[in-house]
C-alpha cells in the first residue's frame, strides 16, 4: 500500500515508518520537521493543522500513483489549553479527511489516546469500546472530538476509519500503570498494519495495548480486525519500581492525566 504517514518524525512515527516499510509498504512522511537522520522515505514537510498546505501535499502526490491510506500520528501528546489541543488533534484531522475526500483516498488509521475514556474509574472493571467519551483532560477532550470527526466522514463519505486508542507506547513499561497501559514497538506496528489491512471496518475503535497480563482493557475489537498483539509487560514486571503516585494514578484509567495536577483554564 502506498501510507502517508502524518507526525512520521515523531516517538510513534519514527517507529511506524520503519515498520511499514519492513512490511513492504511505499510510505511517504509528512511532518512540521525535517526527516530524522537516515531517513531514506519521501518526505513532505507542513503543518497538518494548515488546510491549504496538506491539500498542496495530496495534490504533490497525486502525480505520484493512488495514495491508499493516511496514518494520522501528528499531535502534541501531551495536555495544552483547549484551543491548541483543538488545533493540534481536530483541525489537523479535519484537513486530512477533506483532502482524502478530495483525493479519494479511502482509508485512515488514526492514532487516538486512552484519554478520550481517561476519566472512567478503574473500579468500573474491563473498558470496553462502547464506553461512553469521558476524557480526562482537554487532551483527551480534543481525541474524543478527532474520533467523532471520523464517525463524521466515515458515515457521510464512506471513508473507512480506525482509531486506535493507544495506552503508553514506549520501548519498555516504566511504571506500574505501564504494566497494564504498555504498548510496544512491535505491537505499535502489528496494530497499524492490521488497522490498515482489515477489510471494510468502516468506522472502528480499538485499545491499542500490548497482550499484558494486568490490561484494563477490551483486546477483542482489535483482534476483530486482525491485530494480534505478541508482548507482554508482566516480563518487565520485576524491574519497575513503586512510586508514591502510583496509587493517585490508579484511580481511573488515564493515571495521571486524571490527577488534579493537570487541572488548568482552558
Ligand atoms: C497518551 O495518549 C499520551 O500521548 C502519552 O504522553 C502518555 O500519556 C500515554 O497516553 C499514556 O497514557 O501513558
Amino acid at each position: 500500500m502506498r501510507v502517508l504517514v502524518t507526525g512520521a518524525a515523531g516517538s510513534l512515527g519514527r517507529v511506524i515508518t520503519v515498520g511499514l516499510e519492513a512490511l513492504g509498504h511505499d510510505v511517504v512522511g509528512l511532518d512540521l520537521v525535517p526527516p530524522p537522520e537516515g531517513t531514506t522515505i519521501t518526505w513532505h514537510e507542513a503543518d497538518c493543522a494548515d488546510a491549504d498546505a496538506v491539500e498542496a501535499v495530496f495534490a504533490a502526490l497525486s502525480t505520484g500513483g493512488r495514495l491508499d491510506a493516511v496514518v494520522h500520528l501528528a499531535g502534541v501528546p501531551e495536555e495544552l489549553s483547549l484551543p491548541a489541543e483543538l488545533t493540534s488533534h481536530v483541525v489537523t484531522t479535519a484537513a486530512l479527511l477533506d483532502a482524502m475526500v478530495a483525493h479519494d483516498v479511502p482509508r485512515i488509521v488514526y492514532a487516538s489516546s486512552n484519554h478520550a475514556v481517561g476519566r472512567t474509574p478503574r473500579a468500573d472493571g474491563e473498558l470496553t469500546v462502547a464506553a461512553r467519551p469521558r476524557p480526562d483532560t482537554y487532551y483527551g477532550v480534543a481525541k474524543v472530538a478527532a474520533e467523532a470527526l471520523l464517525q463524521l466522514f466515515a458515515n457521510r463519505h464512506g471513508l473507512d476509519a480506525v482509531s486506535c486508542r493507544i495506552g503508553s507506547f514506549l520501548e519498555e513499561p516504566t511504571s506500574l500503570r505501564g504494566l497494564s497501559t504498555w504498548l510496544s514497538h512491535g505491537d505499535g506496528v502489528r496494530m497499524v498494519e492490521a488497522a490498515l489491512t482489515a477489510p471494510a471496518p468502516g468506522f472502528a475503535v480499538l485499545y491499542g495495548i500490548s497482550a499484558n497480563t494486568r490490561a484494563w482493557w477490551d483486546l477483542e475489537p482489535g483482534r476483530l480486525l486482525g491485530y494480534e498483539p505478541q508482548d507482554d509487560a508482566e516480563a518487565y514486571a520485576d524491574r519497575i519500581e513503586r512510586r508514591p503516585e502510583d496509587e493517585a494514578e490508579a484511580e481511573f484509567v488515564g493515571g495521571p492525566f486524571a490527577t488534579a495536577h493537570f487541572h488548568r483554564p482552558a
